[in-house]
């Protein structure tokens, strides 16, 4: 690597690695591991993945590219003995906000998982130029803006692969770009992300507003605008078109390549359609089997052999329904087909409910994946029942043998060898190096439970963490945290199911007591992490409470000797990677059925942070493994909150009436205290959102709680228990890597 280095800085800059700047090594860096993905050998075999998805959170790939080619560990010392530092050279990358949140993490942990287990799989996504939008606090309020991270050096690879995407109006030509995702140590697939040439950033007008009927300019400028008028959802409808038809082409020409028979496409390939935004796909291979000479019966056989659907909410408001309105006028093509597929399903099954257009000529996009895709699965053993028993009871009453579960993973690649290099390096020197590819491994920690020495160079590696982060956020934010405290940290989307309003009503009770005098054993570190949708009004109304409450705060001597509240700008997965290892309360905290999975729980756990939980997704497994004694769980269960929607049980008024406490804190949005620094506006909507509705029923566990967060923080005040906790979790977490979740899908669903 130093040879190398030496000779790319040359030759491009004419410098040598000691004189050369931070930019400068970081591009030679760049292209030298680009050069070592190109020879590296693609994954083969008969069947190919395609996983095709709206979303690809991939982060920064410097390091995680290094560690997968084994070359981490020797470019960090070379780069250290000619003065320079790994960590800071990755700050030049930008990072690729190609997805909101869980749903796009996970694919691309999925993509690591796939190539890392040799198997031939390649992403299939959008190359949006300015991805999720980029995060800014103006006035203790969220302002949005464009967020660009394509340069002249970066990971993508543009390649001379076209189609043509027929459109109402007209026909787009699409350009492929790759971006290598090399396995750990083995082989390398590809993310293939499409675009157009003719995507014109200049029509960004301030923040992040634009001319959203300019498809030839607008159609990869932005991942979805999340936005309720009828032009923004028009041009999602653009996008995911565009993404499948791009896919579905490129399957049918890489099925003839490897000498395969489309009319067998099933034996070839499995296509993973990650949540409804790629469903399209299935009318298109459809309409593009019959172009190849197939007969509508085979070409629907072959295409639901091919195709699998991954469910990743329950929410209502999140399955997509197009109105055949907004269908006709972009891909009226694809119309004939879904009326045909619908027509097989009524003429079928006796029930409206599974049908696919509805009566008020709408399309059910999940609707289309579960009769037309062989597997249908959860994201969470809790979230797979639910869909079962509830949310689609109808479709596993018709299908059983579709649905199954495939519980949520990481990869410990990025989220513990990259993310916390002193604790993967300590845990290696304990337990040998057998975990980083048999993570259930990490469970021969648990020998070492009473180990007064290992339980205390957990903690020193976890303080080192709070150490790093507090750096980080001086330099960064120009905030000031302190170690000593206890870090208390909830990271993810805005959203009221989420019940960051919940943890600010704790922060409001904590900001009381002090007041009146009821110190904390120790000061709390509350740290915040999110964006909001930007059309997603309450979302952005609790972001204001959450940093009029940091102004508050931080500007009363008495109490932020005690208490302090960070909101983290532009919260990203280069944050994450920075937030997670320093950790002591992981805030997993949504209304129990709500949350599929989350994946940040495991993240945290991985990482030696307890979880402070209710029993939903991920956590309920999370709690099975590691026992009472090393989680702390709270709320009402899934059965009784669905019980409250069925029987519209819940009034989060009632409960704000009947407790002085309760009253008092919710109260507190709209007291002077917060007037003199909020608006109004967004604070009393909040307040009466809260008292009057609540559809996510935070009154409801709001005491419980707080209590368990009291108990919580008094057992931190003992060490070594504490740190036994710590080590549960940490021996425990193998379960949750991706590499497990990607055997499952390919066991059960890909048969690669
Ligand atoms: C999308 C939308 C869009 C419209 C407004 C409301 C709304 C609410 C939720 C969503 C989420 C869409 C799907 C999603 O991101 N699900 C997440 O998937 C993760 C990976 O499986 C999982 O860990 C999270 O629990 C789940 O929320």
């Amino acid at each position: 690597m130093e040879q190398l280095l030496e000779q790319m800085l040359q030759q491009k800059y004419g410098k040598t690695l000691k004189e050369a700047s931070k930019e400068e090594v970081y591009v030679a860096l760049l292209c030298i591991t680009k050069e070592k993905m190109k020879g590296l050998k693609q994954n083969e075999g008969k069947k190919k993945l395609y996983y095709i998805s709206a979303e690809f959170l991939i982060g920064k790939l410097l390091s995680n590219n290094l560690i997968n080619l084994g070359l981490f560990e020797e470019t960090r010392e070379v780069l250290k003995k000619h003065g320079h530092d790994l960590t800071q050279i990755e700050e030049v990358e930008l990072e690729p906000s190609l997805g909101n949140g869980g749903l796009g993490r996970l694919s691309a942990c999925f993509l690591d998982s796939i190539a890392a287990l040799g198997l031939q799989g390649d992403g299939v996504g959008l190359n949006y130029h300015d991805g999720l939008f980029l995060q800014r606090f103006v006035d203790n309020k969220q302002w949005e803006e464009k967020n660009p991270w394509i340069t002249d050096n970066s990971w993508l690879t543009k390649t001379d692969c076209h189609f043509e995407v027929p459109f109402k109006d007209f026909t787009l030509t699409s350009t492929m770009y790759d971006i290598d995702v090399p396995g750990y140590k083995h082989g390398c697939n590809k993310l293939h992300l499409f675009d157009i040439d003719t995507v014109d950033e200049s029509i960004i007008e301030d923040g992040i507003n634009f001319d959203k009927t300019d498809i030839k300019k607008n159609l990869t400028l932005f991942l979805y605008p999340d936005d309720s008028d009828e032009n923004g959802e028009l041009l999602r409808i653009y996008q995911q078109y565009f993404m499948v038809s791009n896919g579905a082409q490129l399957i049918l020409k890489e099925t003839k390549e490897r000498g395969g028979s489309v009319d067998k496409l099933h034996e070839y390939v499995s296509v993973q359609i990650n949540d409804t935004h790629p469903t399209m796909v299935i009318p298109e291979l459809i309409r593009l089997l019959l172009e190849e000479g197939l007969d509508m019966d085979t070409a629907i056989s072959v295409v639901t052999n091919t195709c699998a659907y991954t469910n990743h909410t329950i929410l209502a408001e999140a399955l997509e329904k197009w109105p055949i309105a907004y269908l006709e006028k972009v891909v009226p093509h694809l119309m004939p087909i879904i009326r045909e597929l619908d027509a097989r399903v009524r003429a079928k099954f006796d029930d409206e409910r599974v049908y696919i257009i509805d009566n008020m000529d709408r399309v059910h996009m999940a609707h289309i994946d579960i009769h037309y895709g062989y597997a249908v699965n959860g994201v969470a053993a809790l979230h797979t029942e639910i869909l079962k028993e509830s949310e689609l009871k109808h479709f596993y009453d018709i299908y059983p043998e579709k649905f199954n579960n495939k519980t949520n993973g990481i990869t410990f690649r990025r989220w513990l060898l990259h993310c916390n290099h002193e604790l993967a390096t300590y845990l290696q020197e304990l337990i040998g190096e057998e975990f980083i590819e048999d993570t259930t491994k990490l469970e021969t920690l648990l020998q070492y439970m009473d180990n007064e020495e290992v339980l205390k160079k957990l903690k020193e590696i976890k303080k080192n963490g709070k150490i790093q982060l507090k750096e980080y956020l001086k330099m960064t934010q120009n905030i000031t945290i302190d170690e000593n405290s206890v870090y208390d940290i909830q990271i993810k989307r805005l959203h009221e199911y989420k019940r960051q309003q919940m943890n600010a009503l704790y922060a409001i009770y904590k900001y009381k007591e002090i007041k009146k005098g009821n110190l904390p054993k120790r000061p709390i570190t509350m740290i915040f992490g999110a964006k909001a949708a930007p059309a997603y009004i309450i979302a952005k109304d609790i972001i204001h409470l959450i940093l009029c409450l940091q102004q508050l705060i931080e500007n009363d001597p008495e109490v932020s000797k005690h208490l302090k509240i960070v909101m983290i700008e532009n919260y990203n997965v280069t944050k994450a990677e920075k937030l997670i290892p320093a950790c002591d309360i992981s805030e997993q905290i949504s209304l129990a059925s709500k949350e599929a999975s989350g994946t940040g729980n495991m993240k945290f756990m991985l990482n030696g942070a307890i979880t402070l939980g209710t029993e939903d997704g991920a956590n309920v497994e999370i709690h099975e493994l590691v026992g009472d004694e090393n989680i702390y769980i709270f709320g009402e269960s899934s059965e009784t909150v669905i019980n409250l929607y069925e029987t519209s049980g819940y009034c989060s008024k009632k409960i704000y009436e009947s407790d002085a406490m309760i009253e008092e804190l919710v109260d507190f949005i709209v007291g002077k205290e917060l007037l003199q620094i909020g608006d109004p506006v967004n604070l009393g909507r909040l307040y009466k959102e809260i008292v009057g509705k609540d559809w996510f029923m935070t009154l409801l566990d709001l005491k419980d709680y707080i209590a368990t967060k009291e108990r919580m923080l008094n057992d931190y005040e003992d060490e070594m228990g504490w740190a036994k906790k710590m080590l549960v979790n940490i021996a425990k977490a193998g379960f949750f890597s991706s590499d497990r979740t990607i055997e499952e899908y390919n066991r059960d669903i890909w048969h690669l």
